[in-house]
């Protein structure tokens, strides 16, 4: 077993750069059997915004073109613009290198599947940060549903809700053009409530059968920054809902938006068995509503015990954690994966993380159905 800390590289440093390289600096010190990592190389295309962004989060090299680092490093993270994640990625995994790629997976179904097979074929640890499955509560809840304590699951609805582009004026940005993006609200917000529920009830519920959606924009245009007069067309969502059939029967009902004005980053699932409920808000994520089919509501139950997922390496009872907790977690999972793949006596399970691509490109197959939906006014089959 190699001692050689990992070497990462991360493409992109500013909102998940920052909130993925304050995951590895926490690391060593909360997660003492965590892999020993070396932030090596932040990769963009502004220099003097790299030197500074490497200088602030740590890394001791900067590069413009993903292309020189892909391959030295040993661990590529991916948290680029979505149109920045097909080519990248599938170069990193041709190199034998593995990725951790930020949500959606890609901007399309196509470059999905492309990465999922490139992926398959490279055979090396691959994980999609879908960090909300790393919040204690959800794995708590993911332990009821497993151990059976809501029954039969039947309904699983989850929203996803912001404002920051409630305002016509908030400027454009790529999260703004579908060529870019290739959604808005759907593949921004969407995609971690779409994974979620499937992390939550798909071992029991199985895959998406059917699904039928509805998109909407309701800000056409919207500003350029720092140029006068200028604007450019959204050509994404502001908002989606979708109804989703899954195999067994059961049914979820999905929504998002970025115009919702007074939520912040509201984002709730609840799911609804034969014998009981439960419910999760971001926005109070220590904390697990849950109700055991009693006729006497919900007990919030309070999810920071020792014995509760990850929290034995934070703090005591009590001592809430946070959003950027999450990425801390997600971090540690997809590292110790990385160290068990290089280690040649390894156990091939301790190499698996998932969310992986397959996880990934699954919910991005109702991504792109509630689209295929919304086009055409009717409910798209998936098998
Ligand atoms: O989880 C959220 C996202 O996927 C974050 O809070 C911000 O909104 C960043 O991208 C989306």
């Amino acid at each position: 077993m190699t001692d050689e800390p990992i070497r990462i590289g991360v493409l992109g440093y500013r909102f998940m750069g920052k909130a993925h390289a304050n995951a590895l600096d926490r690391l060593p010190m909360f997660f003492e059997d965590a892999p020993e990592t070396e932030r090596h190389t932040v990769i963009g295309r502004d220099e003097e915004a790299l030197a500074e962004a490497a200088d602030t989060l740590g890394f001791s090299h900067t590069a413009t073109d993903w292309r020189d680092v892909v391959d030295e490093v040993d661990a590529f993270y991916n948290l680029g613009p979505n149109h920045l994640h097909v080519e990248p990625t599938i170069a990193a995994l041709e190199a034998g290198t593995p990725v951790l790629c930020e949500k959606p997976l890609a901007p399309t179904l196509d470059g999905a599947e492309r990465m999922r097979d490139a992926a398959r074929e490279a055979g090396v640890p691959v994980g999609c940060a879908f960090n909300y499955r790393f919040v204690p509560a959800i794995r708590y809840a993911k332990r009821l549903i497993d151990d059976g304590e809501l029954g039969e699951i039947r309904q699983v609805r989850g929203r996803y809700l912001q404002d920051w582009l409630s305002d016509p004026e908030a400027p454009w940005s790529w999260r703004n053009d579908e060529e870019m993006a290739g959604s808005g609200a759907l593949g921004d917000l969407g995609a971690h409530t779409v994974d979620l529920a499937r992390f939550l009830v798909g071992d029991h519920v199985g895959e998406a059968a059917s699904v039928s959606g509805h998109l909407q924009t309701f800000t056409e245009q919207r500003p350029v920054e720092g140029e006068d007069d200028d604007t450019r067309p959204v050509t994404v969502d502001d908002a989606y809902s979708a109804q989703v059939a899954y195999e067994d029967g059961a049914m979820g009902t999905f929504e998002a938006s970025r115009v919702t004005e007074g939520h912040k980053n509201d984002h709730t699932i609840a799911v609804h068995g034969s014998e009981g409920s439960l419910e999760f808000s971001l926005e109070r994520l220590n904390e697990l509503r849950v109700n055991t089919g009693d006729n006497r509501g919900y007990e919030t139950v309070l999810v920071t015990d020792e014995d509760d997922p990850y929290i034995q390496h934070w703090w005591p009872p009590g001592h809430v954690i946070g959003w950027e907790h999450t990425f801390v977690h997600e971090n540690y999972e997809f590292l110790k994966a990385v160290a068990a793949a290089r280690d040649d006596a390894g156990d091939a399970e301790a190499a698996d993380f998932s969310p992986d691509f397959e996880d990934a490109y699954e919910v991005q197959r109702v991504l792109d159905a509630v689209e295929r939906s919304d086009a055409t006014g009717a409910r798209v089959n998936l098998d």
